[in-house]
């Protein structure tokens, strides 16, 4: 017998990730009313692969029990899914749809017989249209409202049953990117102002301090963990030497300096605050308080890495640059997942450093891979293997630098709707047959459920 290699913690919470739009299909079903992905997907020919949409989903809404199954069969620990606002909320009056609502419930049930914690994000995009429509989404400060409102709703319901809460999922893929005039851009995808994103922005991080006021106040017992997951530029230095690891350092927090910055100092990064002049966001200290609220955990999505090097001669005088990886640099079948698994170490220890948050969680991270059945139905994702071993060394890492990550979430436990790339992009550690949605481990999963069996890497 050879020896563990890359022992983990014990506990070390190993999990799976989804969220609603992209696998829950069932989009008109038990008043559940649109989001802003519904509108998007059926009225911009061409935003998504093939005009696809998330009408159905990979039907998890109607197969939550078998996916559960699957999840207890590789052994998970925890769960992580978001909760689709249009379903709880489907109206402007803010009346609660209980029927929406014991979806999850049921969901919540499930999971906890099978001994699986239940860790649930509230916001992972859907915002539901009549959020949109009402208050132009996130541009006014009703929409962080909304939200806050909508958090208490579920810290009521199941803030005594969950085992984590994230508040929202990526600021910069439903701000930024949403308000992005380009091909690429995601949902709703409207043109506004600088100083119109820079106050979006602004409502996005108030909404997630309200959110996690409301849900912590609306829970009947101890509330759960709450924290977020975001996927900020995964800064990792050009060599490990002393003056590239500062300069990755004062880069993380710079290029974080309107979300995280502020969520975790209480004030935007004052380069940020230069750069936009007059276009700046306006707010108040009560807003910065809120936003400043204390969280039990900080959520890194963590995917792709941006190497920063020390750099005298850098024109913006800050001492740092950004290294351009290039076309030729190796990436996984997506074009924007060049392959970086140092970032699994380097991303928690600046954070940690720099903010000294009392737990991490890896909350997403995973790739997409070319998956076809072989000719005996099996599916040898051996790229994705290799993809985990390698960043789970490097987490292993971290864990063992005294860096306080507590779990691992892979994206995702099944393929699913890919949002602009629709179904043409698996990331699943399950395969499925879209024409039976059929659910089927890869080689992927197997591998993780002996990492999990193991609590080790082989
Ligand atoms: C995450 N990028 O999004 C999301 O949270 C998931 O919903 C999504 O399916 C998954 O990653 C895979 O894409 C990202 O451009 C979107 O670097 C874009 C980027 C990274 C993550």
């Amino acid at each position: 017998m050879s020896k563990p290699f890359c022992p983990f913690p014990d506990n070390f919470l190993w999990g799976a990730a989804t969220a609603s739009y992209q696998i829950e299909g069932a989009v008109a079903e038990d008043g559940r009313t649109r989001s802003v992905w519904d509108t998007f997907c059926h009225h911009r020919p061409g935003a998504i692969a093939f005009d696809q949409n998330g009408d159905l989903g990979v039907d998890h809404y109607h197969r939550f029990r078998e996916d559960v199954a699957l999840m207890k069969e590789l052994g998970l620990k925890a769960y992580r899914f978001s909760v689709a606002w249009p379903r709880v909320v489907p109206e402007e009056s803010g009346k609660v749809n209980e029927q929406g609502l014991d979806f999850y419930q049921r969901l919540i049930d499930e999971l906890l017989r099978a001994g699986i914690e239940p860790w649930m994000t509230l916001f992972h995009w859907d915002l539901p249209q009549w959020v949109e429509d009402n208050c132009r989404g996130w541009e006014t400060n009703d929409c962080a409202k909304a939200f806050g409102e909508f958090a208490g709703v579920m810290g009521k319901a199941v803030g005594d049953r969950v085992a984590g809460v994230m508040t929202i999922n990526e600021f910069v893929c439903f701000v930024d990117r949403a308000c992005s005039a380009g091909r690429e851009t995601f949902a709703p995808g409207k043109v506004v102002s600088k100083q119109a994103l820079a106050q979006s922005r602004h409502h996005a991080i108030y909404g997630h301090g309200l959110a996690a006021l409301a849900f912590r106040a609306a829970c009947i017992s101890t509330p759960p963990p709450i924290g977020l997951a975001d996927n900020m530029p995964q800064t990792v230095p050009l060599l490990e030497q002393e003056d590239h690891i500062a300069a990755t350092k004062k880069a993380f927090r710079h290029l974080t300096g309107e979300y995280l910055t502020p969520i975790f100092e209480g004030k935007y990064h004052p380069a940020y605050l230069e750069s936009l002049g007059a276009d700046g966001p306006r707010f108040t200290d009560e807003e910065m308080k809120v936003i400043h609220t204390p969280l039990d955990f900080l959520g890194l999505n963590l995917y792709h890495p941006t190497v920063i090097r020390a750099d005298a001669s850098d024109p913006h005088g800050r001492g740092w640059s950004i290294v351009p990886l290039g076309e030729e640099y190796p990436k996984m079948h997506m074009p924007w997942l060049n392959i970086g698994p140092q970032i699994m170490y380097w991303v928690p220890r600046i954070a940690h450093e720099l903010w000294n948050v009392p737990a991490i969680y890896i909350t997403e991270n995973g790739c997409a891979y070319p998956d076809r059945p072989n000719d005996r139905g099996e599916i040898l994702d051996h790229g994705r293997v290799f993809f985990m071993q390698q960043y789970l060394m490097h987490l292993h890492r971290a864990i063992a630098d005294g860096i306080p990550v507590k779990g691992y979430f892979h994206w995702s436990l099944m393929d699913n709707f890919e949002w602009l790339w629709g179904y043409t992009k698996r990331f699943g550690l399950a395969y499925v047959n879209y024409a039976t949605m059929q659910r089927a481990p890869k080689l992927s999963a197997r591998f993780y459920a002996d990492v999990i069996r193991r609590n080790a890497l082989g």
